[in-house]
């Protein structure tokens, strides 16, 4: 037995399904989760000492890689003045700062510990604010996993088919209003019946959780325009997208802009974090300021807003997405390529650094097309590009990150792995 596999057992005694996030535990893919113990770059190196090209970055956070030599320089030495301590700080203010200048359609910003958080915050302002209940989210988009929002979800809810997860109560469940993503003549029709009444739209610019589904042409805009007639406030939710696809995020990529704006992943250089923010008349609706209540132990803390700010520091630096799309470019052209000469069905999409293989014959625009993927096949291929030494995600509903530190050998390395598990299919 591998020292994962041990690890693993011992786990599931005493942790639910051994992991303590339920995608982590590869149901979908079959098979046991290697157990991580370091990282550095584009590698990362399990408990029994193989070592795989990481394609998964943490979810998302790590666009610099594992371990980056100036993230870990600022920690340590954060690290000696104290860990946390309940109270304001100047680096909050700092990362404040750094954000409302990347993120044009933020005023203020409130720093929370997770993405969760920050879009759950983010509706309760929507609501405080407009004194509207209804909201609207689309299915196959995830949140994070707050009551209202585990309403035809993606991600883990998707990937293991409990998109309307148990617990949440149907007096919750009748706020949350779903359409399909990407059907901008469905939402015009609601808006028809009842816009009057919903409080946010809430969506991911660029979904990512149900694979990676680029928004279609006119479909923002379109959100934008009904919203803005109808006093509905729009929630961007870049948790992924923000810091990702451009220093601005979606927003800046396709020129929208948001009353709210909900952050994660990146913002917290690999550390827990999210953050929600936008206009001063709706943020100033905070507590201790405003009504609505949002509060939390950790947030804010030194050593989460300390990575965080060296990370935009470095993103922000000349060059840097430029660079990191002509990586992804290449590395996706070059999939796309081997899909071509294995006849496999697969549907590829990219924006920026995140991209998705759907295994399945002809286009994916939402979650329903997203779902009609040969999960089986993709669960095979998963399986040969682990054994190859690459490490993507454990479901055909998430997205895969190119990283500054991924080298050319690295994605040479994950072409020729690909090119084989296809072939293996
Ligand atoms: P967290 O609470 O996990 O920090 O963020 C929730 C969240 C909110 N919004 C978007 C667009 C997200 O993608 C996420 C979390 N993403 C998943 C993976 N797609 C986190 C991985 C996991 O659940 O273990």
């Amino acid at each position: 037995m591998s020292k994962s596999q041990e690890l693993f057992t011992e786990a599931k005694k005493i942790i639910p399904g051994g992991v303590n996030s339920p995608v982590r535990a590869f149901k979908a893919v079959g098979g046991n989760p290697p157990f991580m113990v370091r990282g550095k770059g584009s590698k990362i190196v399990d408990a029994d000492g193989k070592e795989y090209v990481d394609f998964v970055a943490s979810w998302g956070p790590l666009i610099l890689g594992h371990a980056h030599p100036e993230i870990i320089e600022a920690l340590s030495a954060t690290m000696k003045n104290g860990t946390s301590f309940g109270a304001p700080t100047e680096l909050e203010v700092d990362l404040a700062k750094a954000i409302i200048h990347a993120v044009p359609s933020m005023d203020m910003v409130r720093l929370v510990n997770s993405g969760t958080e920050a879009t759950m915050s983010a509706i309760r302002l929507a609501r405080g604010y407009t004194k509207r209940d209804k909201i609207l989210k689309f299915e196959g988009c995830y949140h994070g996993h707050a009551d209202g929002l585990l309403v035809k979800a993606g991600s883990g809810a998707a990937t293991l088919g409990v998109p309307d997860s148990p617990g949440v109560t149907a007096g919750l469940a009748k706020d949350t209003l779903t359409l399909p993503y990407n059907d901008l003549a469905k939402v015009k029709e609601l808006f028809e019946r009842e816009g009057d009444s919903i409080a946010c739209i809430i969506l991911e610019p660029i979904a990512g959780n149900m694979g990676v589904i680029p928004p279609v042409d006119g479909y923002l805009q379109g959100l934008r325009e009904l919203t803005q007639s109808h006093g509905t406030l729009l929630i961007f939710d870049e948790v992924i997208s923000g810091f990702r696809v451009a220093y601005g995020g979606a927003q800046e990529l396709f020129g929208i802009t948001p009353d709210l704006t909900c952050l994660g992943k990146i913002i917290g250089g690999g550390l827990p974090v999210g953050a929600f923010g936008g206009k001063r008349e709706l943020m100033e609706q905070m507590a201790p300021v405003g009504p609505v209540y949002q509060a939390g132990t950790l947030s804010g803390n030194p050593l989460a807003v300390t990575a965080g700010l060296k990370m935009l520091e470095i993103l922000g630096r000349e060059g840097f997405y430029d660079a990191l799309e002509e990586k992804a470019k290449k590395f996706t052209d070059g999939l796309a390529a081997n899909v071509k000469e294995s006849g496999i069905p697969v549907f590829m999409t990219r924006v920026g650094s995140i991209f998705c293989s759907f295994f399945r014959e002809g286009e994916v625009v939402d979650f329903a097309s997203a779902a009609g993927s040969d999960t089986a096949r993709f669960g095979k291929y998963f399986s040969e590009m682990l054994s190859s030494g690459i490490y993507i995600a454990p479901s055909q509903f998430e997205a895969g990150f190119v990283s500054d530190a991924h080298t050319e050998e690295d994605l040479d390395k994950a072409l020729e792995a690909h090119r084989k598990a296809l072939k293996s299919l």
